[in-house]
């Protein structure tokens, strides 16, 4: 079976590791990896998403955090800060810096984004085909409103920094329309016999994805099932701050609504309609919700998308399988 599925950082890369612990021998995962996280600092690219997911996956991720490196210190960013130079809040510890000088001297060398990710998968080995959503840059930026006035700061500023405690008026994924699909990524959504949405930030993780011109078609044209798993629980996001840019694109934090937001595969969703979009096509076939949202699941179905209502925190190995295995489940139950 070829699994496909559409991944952020924290929450996608620990389903993921899930899905892996599911699926039989000779099965075939493909990650596709938002990329509009990425930040360029002191002068080096950082993957946040691609390489919390090949972290994750490969034994090298900090658990606790989720993100960087296990048994990390810090001596360079200190030495940095010695000389005044920032950014402070961002936390690049020595062993991820080396991962981000090798990315940045094989991309000045002229290889694309999807290579270097290869090429670092080969040492981390994480068990799927990992590919960035676009070798092209693309980088999520965030529109605020704050003393300073209005304007648009990096999605991890607004993240990481601010901690996302000032309203976002709009999410901009810069680059997105022009930026192409990696090599790989439409030949893989078109192969799949299925396709899952982990419980990744809907907006700034797989609807940057989606952003990128052809991969949404793809996956509404795909012959199979679609299924995701709800990243709300109980009208809160399970972890991140979700709900802060869901807002800013006019979805309400709850399970049912980010299941709307997406649509019914090949439908147009009921978020669309104002924006007039005509690029936005549903995507679902299934979505699974937690058991406290249970209540919600009339709602999503009347939207024309099969929902079940399992135990969705992924708060140790064996239920993150079960999780997976849930997802997987519906994909058989929704298969055309
Ligand atoms: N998240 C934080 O909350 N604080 C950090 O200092 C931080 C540093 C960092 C460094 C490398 C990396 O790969 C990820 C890092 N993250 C950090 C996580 C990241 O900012 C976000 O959680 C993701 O981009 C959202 O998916």
């Amino acid at each position: 079976m070829r699994i496909v599925a559409l991944a952020g950082g924290i929450g996608g890369a620990r389903f993921l590791r899930g899905l892996k612990d599911v699926v039989a021998p000779g099965d075939e995962i493909t990650v596709i990896g938002n990329t509009g996280d990425d930040i360029h600092l002191f002068g080096l690219k950082v993957c946040p998403d691609l390489d919390t997911v090949m972290y994750t996956l490969g034994g090298g991720i900090h658990e606790e955090q989720g993100w960087g490196r296990a048994g990390e210190t810090f001596a360079v960013k200190e030495e940095l800060a010695a000389y005044g130079v920032g950014p402070s809040w961002f936390g690049l510890g020595d062993k991820d810096f080396a991962t981000h000088i090798v990315r940045t001297q094989m991309l000045a060398a002229g290889y694309p984004l999807s290579a270097v990710t290869e090429a670092l998968c080969d040492r981390w080995q994480p068990g799927v085909r990992l590919l960035p959503m676009s070798d092209d840059r693309v980088e999520t930026h965030v529109r605020i409103t704050d003393e300073r006035g209005t304007r648009a700061i990096h999605f991890q500023e607004y993240w990481v920094k601010l901690h996302a405690a000032v309203d976002a008026e709009a999410i901009i994924p810069v680059g997105a329309q022009t930026a192409k699909p990696a090599p790989g990524v439409l030949e893989a959504i078109a192969a799949a016999d299925v396709i899952l949405f982990p419980p990744s930030n809907p907006v700034v993780s797989i609807g940057t994805i989606l952003a990128v011109p052809g991969i949404r078609e793809a996956v509404a044209a795909a012959p199979a099932p679609v299924v995701g798993l709800s990243p709300i629980i109980g009208g809160a996001p399970v972890r991140g701050m979700a709900d802060k840019v869901l807002a800013a694109v006019g979805v309400e934090a709850s399970a049912s609504a980010v299941a709307l937001h997406y649509g019914k595969k090949g439908a147009e969703p009921s978020s669309s309609r104002e924006g007039g979009d005509e690029r936005l096509v549903g995507l679902l076939d299934g979505w699974l919700v937690d058991e406290a949202d249970a209540d919600s699941v009339a709602a999503v179905e009347a939207g024309g998308i099969s929902c079940r209502a399992v135990p969705l925190l992924m708060s140790d190995p064996a239920a993150t399988a079960a999780m997976a295995r849930a997802a997987l489940e519906l994909a058989e139950q929704v298969r055309r």
